[in-house]
């Protein structure tokens, strides 16, 4: 988790299991108006919305991931965790879709939760970032236009962004890999950026020229990532082998040149990072380029999904092996094979 504090108003960014550490900090914080913004309604958001309910705070949940046919479990889970807030919050509860809303800072109104007494607590990623420096009364010039480029598909072109955006992508790119072993060296760089970039909207001079030099990284990794070989397996697979790629490369850039190969419909990555990794030397990362595909259909239920075991499944885009299990999940079923 993640706090800082952005007009005077107190922030809390968090990933999807970090519930129990802001219900902790809450604790010890002084507000009586709560906002979520850009969280997917999950059940554990839920309770943690009861507990302020319960606690006497005045709760508003403003969110943009709305589905309108519920095809998996966790777009199931979603639909069930939006009318528990429909009926606890009634019309405190703004949820939408992306189409209405791309960017969730539109769902409130700039300054909507500025002052004393407010707490925030936001995705964190841009639209996250965005939305809480909105409601607390803090904005630039194209900070809309910005906020739905950085929260729409991968491969949107940094050059469409306002220069802040460009800023905040380049010095994002400074942070490393988040290792949920050790999340701390990832968690403390993007506090950083944040921090500099909502002190860079302040106005603050200094911030700038900090934020300016966190990006300064950045131009070498996109050569890097076009400099990477990607080859084309057949059937829509395409394979990257970032094994012998000693350095960071710009995914977003990689991604652009992916989805520009005709008929791509998933990328392979070898790589030597990540939870399989650790336990087994080198990772299998399989990312859908469609979104027709649940990638969670190439395992069976019976499969144990664990780091261990070699398989992490949870999302339907994206999907974590050692190299045994791609060869008994994805080569023996598709009928391709990695290269050497
Ligand atoms: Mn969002």
């Amino acid at each position: 988790m993640i706090r800082i504090t952005i007009n005077g108003v107190p922030c809390l960014f968090h990933t999807r299991d970090d519930q129990e550490a802001i219900a902790k900090a809450a604790a010890f914080m002084q507000f009586s108006r709560v906002l979520f913004i850009d969280i997917g309604p999950r059940d554990s958001v839920v309770a943690l919305v009861e507990e302020f309910i319960h606690a006497g705070k005045e709760v508003t949940y403003a969110d943009h991931h709305a589905v309108d046919v519920p095809r998996t479990e966790r777009d199931r889970e979603l639909v069930n965790a939006s009318s528990k807030l429909k009926h606890l919050l009634e019309h405190r509860a703004r949820l939408s879709t992306r189409k209405e809303h791309p960017a969730c800072m539109s769902l409130v109104s700039l300054g909507e939760f500025a002052g004393d007494g407010v707490l925030i607590i936001a995705d964190r990623d841009a639209d996250g970032l965005f939305g809480a420096m909105y409601a607390a009364g803090l904005q630039y010039s194209s900070m809309l236009e910005d906020a739905k480029i950085l929260d729409g598909p991968r491969g949107n072109k940094i050059k469409d962004l306002s220069t802040y955006g460009q800023e905040y992508v380049r010095a994002l790119s400074s942070i490393p890999p988040f290792d949920p072993e050790n999340p701390a060296p990832s968690e403390n760089a993007r506090k950083e950026v944040f921090s500099l970039f909502v002190a860079m909207i302040e106005g603050v001079p200094a911030a700038r020229n900090k934020l300016v030099a966190l990006g300064d990284g950045y131009d070498q990794m996109v050569v890097r990532a076009n400099e990477i070989e990607i080859k084309d397996l057949g059937s829509g697979y395409l394979f990257v082998d970032l094994l012998k790629v000693p350095d960071r490369l710009d995914m977003n850039t990689l991604m652009m040149r992916v989805e520009a190969v005709k008929d791509s419909k998933i990328l392979i990555r070898r790589q030597s990072r990540g939870v399989i990794a650790i336990h087994h030397g080198k990772q299998i990362t399989i990312e859908r380029l469609t979104d027709e595909m649940d990638l969670r259909s190439f395992v069976p239920p019976s499969h144990e999904t664990t780091p261990e075991n070699g398989v992490i499944s949870n999302e339907p885009f994206r999907l974590h092996l050692s190299e045994a299990k791609f060869q008994e999940l994805i080569s023996a079923r598709v009928g391709i094979a990695l290269p050497e």
